[in-house]
């Protein structure tokens, strides 16, 4: 039986992010997706002025129907929220799906190069770090881990610190992206309560809009299958390199990702198969 997961995000229909990168993403890496989105709009805020309507009436609809037809899921996978109503709503279902056994992935979309995001408003930030508490997983950046601490980004601690400080406050396993230890390298640290792990590659400047999708995404599938933690942050960060080091043109498009799935999914079976044996 294939594994099963809720995401809840947004539809964005030009700039390969959210769910038109998760739901083909999980697809491949053989998890069945049930989408809730949060809002339909023309395209990611990266672009300007797109068209935006908020999900959130349709969003409780939704949940209500799903109810009687819905019974558990192995995970619920929660990015992108449009609007801070839709938080009470996130927590109904994070209830309802972790009583019965869900694991519970948060990345909490807030911001990004020091900034918070100019569509998300300090009262979604403050609902969004209550929301954390009830992760099991949690995937900010450096400006989201100084957000969820309340700390001035310019004052944050180490990252080795930072990873601690967000592991103890909010009692969950941490995957801290977007490190730069020296200028021609980027990564991730991975912090659980018995294990740390660091992932790098090449840095290729520029701001890849919908990598953190990406990552996150390969990321899940591989735990919620079983792939050890260090196979899996390798798997999540070589796959959004070799798709970022394959972006021409409008950065905005988001990174061409269509081309590196059968790699992606070549490498996952692999790792299954040595998993198992
Ligand atoms: O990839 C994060 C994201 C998701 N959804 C929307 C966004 C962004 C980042 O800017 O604008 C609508």
């Amino acid at each position: 039986m294939s594994k099963t997961l809720i995401t809840v995000q947004d539809l964005s229909c030009v700039g390969r992010c959210s769910l038109t990168v998760a739901l083909p993403v999980l697809a491949c890496l053989g998890i069945e997706t049930y989408p809730l989105p949060t809002a339909l709009l023309s395209s990611h805020t990266g672009f300007d002025k797109p068209f935006k309507k908020n999900l959130t009436t349709e969003m409780a609809e939704i949940l209500s129907h799903w109810e009687p037809i819905l019974k558990s899921v192995d995970a619920v996978y929660i990015g992108y929220l449009a609007q801070s109503e839709q938080l009470p709503l996130v927590k109904k279902l994070i209830d309802r799906y972790k009583n019965k056994g869900a694991k519970i992935y948060i990345d909490p979309v807030m911001g990004d190069g020091g900034k918070r995001y100019k569509s998300i408003s300090e009262e979604q930030c403050e609902a969004l770090v209550e929301l954390c508490f009830h992760a099991d997983w949690i995937f900010p950046n450096r400006t989201e881990a100084a957000l969820l601490l309340n700390i001035p980004f310019d004052e944050l601690p180490s990252n080795t610190e930072i990873l601690k400080a967000l592991r103890d406050k909010f009692d969950c396993n941490v995957v801290l992206t977007g490190i730069k230890p020296t200028e021609d390298k980027i990564g991730a640290y991975l912090k659980t309560f018995d294990s740390s792990e660091t992932v790098f590659h090449p840095y290729i400047a520029g701001s890849f809009p919908g990598t953190g999708d990406l990552f996150a995404s390969v990321f899940i599938a591989s735990v919620i299958n079983g792939i050890n933690l260090k196979q899996a942050l390798l798997l999540a960060a070589h796959f959004v390199y070799r798709c970022i080091k394959r972006q021409q043109g409008d950065i905005r498009f988001g990174v061409p990702f269509e081309q590196e799935l059968n790699y992606l999914i070549t490498n996952f079976q692999k790792i299954l198969s040595e998993e198992k044996n």
